[in-house]
């Protein structure tokens, strides 16, 4: 009895000095508990919102629907020039789409996925980078690597695993991109891999005294991957050892067929982040000048404060801009119906393998384009500011199908690299034993019918070498 009376007035005393101790007498009248900051409360409050209203978390625009600033927001800073490269480098994106989805439906390449309805989330951040920030990419964020410069011949010759394929010389699925030179790692097919991989990069980044403090990790992923298990393993390696990794989820209702309502309960992505102690940001994914604003924010913190920060994108996966007739000398038929959208192909849905009218009204997807279409708003608020006209947007589309079917007649017909180059590369060091048995087994084979079978004679005539250093 005297012992626990005793008891009480040492923890009374202790949790008054606490109070005593903190500036916040007010807002914790019965102190905190001595492990952690959180008030003891007599009140029994469960809570289910980061937000202290319940309400859920904000999303952040600067520009309207039509392009205008919207009331109390502050405009990034921007130039005319910066504000025509994003612009350029969003419009560039569908008209790739359109060609490689269609070339994909010809079977010509074996896979494509489009970023229609994401280009000003992708080309947004992107130019909120530095372009030797690192990139760790889910798939669909090709328009950062064109943003950083890496060229359409390096797209086409990716996507067709051609000879002039350098980074992945015809063994990966097309968009599968990767360039040291640009800081863009290589895209892994099992979703989230690379999350908890950027928060490894992010790390290498903060113990390299060249890099600390001015470089960070970005990682790109969509609301479906978030959740694997690697996403909260990826955010809870960034947040304990911290490291200047930037969370990018690119919220864009689906995860091929499933909405994003199937995928949480919770307010989104972005409720995750106070979870992990970090800074965290829902944007309008739509909108360019707010991506960009608040990825350039992101980052600042994140390099500065060399700790994990979340934004969220809320955005549509939807089917392009209505056709336009290219202007390319000389114009032919099959041009035209390369880089025009069709009804038929499957441009907007999850990738070539997808058709998602199956699981969502068609409806649907035409208004979204219509009413929050992300190039048309800023387009918008170009033309506003006289920066931005009819003519220059007719110059711009011309030149852009022009430079794309160029190059995609280039991919089309270029041989791929040697059959050998399969084997090669692959691992690091000693070959190992099973790539060493496959090599004999379609060695064997090929000398059987590599020159008698007309489907294989004709197979290996794609190939520079045509096989031979493999039949000899
Ligand atoms: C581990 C794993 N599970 C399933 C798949 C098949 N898959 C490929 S993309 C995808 C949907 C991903 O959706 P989200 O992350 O929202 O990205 P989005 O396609 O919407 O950009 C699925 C399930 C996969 N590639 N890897
Ligand atoms: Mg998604």
């Amino acid at each position: 009895m005297f012992r626990s009376a005793l008891l009480r007035s040492q923890i009374h005393r202790q949790s008054r000095n606490y109070v005593r101790a903190t500036s916040q007498v007010a807002a914790e009248p019965y102190g905190h508990l001595p492990t952690s900051q959180s008030p003891i409360t007599p009140k029994m409050n469960f809570i289910n919102s980061v937000t202290p209203d319940g309400t859920q978390i904000p999303t952040y625009r600067v520009l309207d629907g039509v392009g205008e600033l919207l009331d109390g927001a502050e405009l990034p800073e921007i130039d005319e020039a910066f504000a025509r490269r994003i612009y350029e480098n969003m419009m560039q994106i569908p008209v790739i789409d359109n060609l490689l989805n269609n070339v994909q439906r010809q079977g010509k390449i074996s896979f494509y996925m489009t970023a229609h309805g994401e280009e000003a989330t992708v080309i947004g951040s992107a130019a909120a980078l530095a372009d030797n920030d690192e990139i760790l990419g889910q798939y669909r964020e090709m328009g950062a690597l064109l943003w950083r410069g890496y060229g359409l011949d390096d797209v086409m010759a990716q996507c067709f695993g051609n000879a002039e394929d350098a980074s992945t010389k015809g063994k990966q699925m097309p968009v599968h991109f990767n360039s040291k030179e640009h800081h863009f790692h290589a895209i892994s097919s099992p979703l989230a891999t690379q999350i908890p991989q950027a928060a490894g990069v992010g790390f290498a980044i903060k113990r390299d005294p060249a890099r600390r403090g001015k470089n960070c990790a970005a990682v790109y992923f969509g609301e479906g991957a978030a959740s694997e298990g690697d996403f909260h393993a990826g955010m809870l390696l960034a947040s304990t050892i911290p490291s200047p990794t930037l969370f990018i989820a690119r919220n864009n209702g689906f995860a091929i067929s499933t909405p994003s309502t199937e995928q949480y309960h919770g307010d989104g992505i972005a409720a995750r982040g106070p979870g992990y102690g970090m800074d965290t940001l829902r944007v309008d994914g739509n909108d360019v000048l707010a991506v960009l604003s608040g990825v350039r924010e992101a980052r600042r913190r994140c390099v500065e404060q060399g700790r994990g920060v979340l934004v969220e994108a809320m955005t549509y996966r939807y089917v392009p801009q209505l056709p336009q007739l290219p202007n390319i000398h000389p114009p032919s038929i099959s041009t035209f119906s390369l880089l025009t959208p069709t009804s038929t192909s499957s441009v907007g849905h999850h990738s070539t393998s997808d058709d998602s009218f199956a699981y969502r009204p068609r409806q649907e997807v035409e208004d979204r384009k219509r009413i929050d279409n992300p190039i048309a708003r800023f387009r918008k608020f170009l033309e506003a500011r006289k920066w931005w006209d009819d003519k220059e947007e007719d110059e711009l589309k011309d030149r852009l199908k022009g430079e794309v079917m160029r190059a995609f007649k280039r991919h089309e017909t270029m041989q791929r690299h040697e059959v050998r180059e399969m084997f090669e590369g692959v691992y690091r060091g000693e070959e190992p034993w099973n790539i060493r048995e496959q090599r004999e087994e379609l060695k064997a084979l090929l000398q059987k019918y590599g020159k008698d079978w007309e489907p294989w004679r004709s197979e290996l005539k794609k190939h520079k070498g045509e096989g031979k250093e493999l039949m000899q």
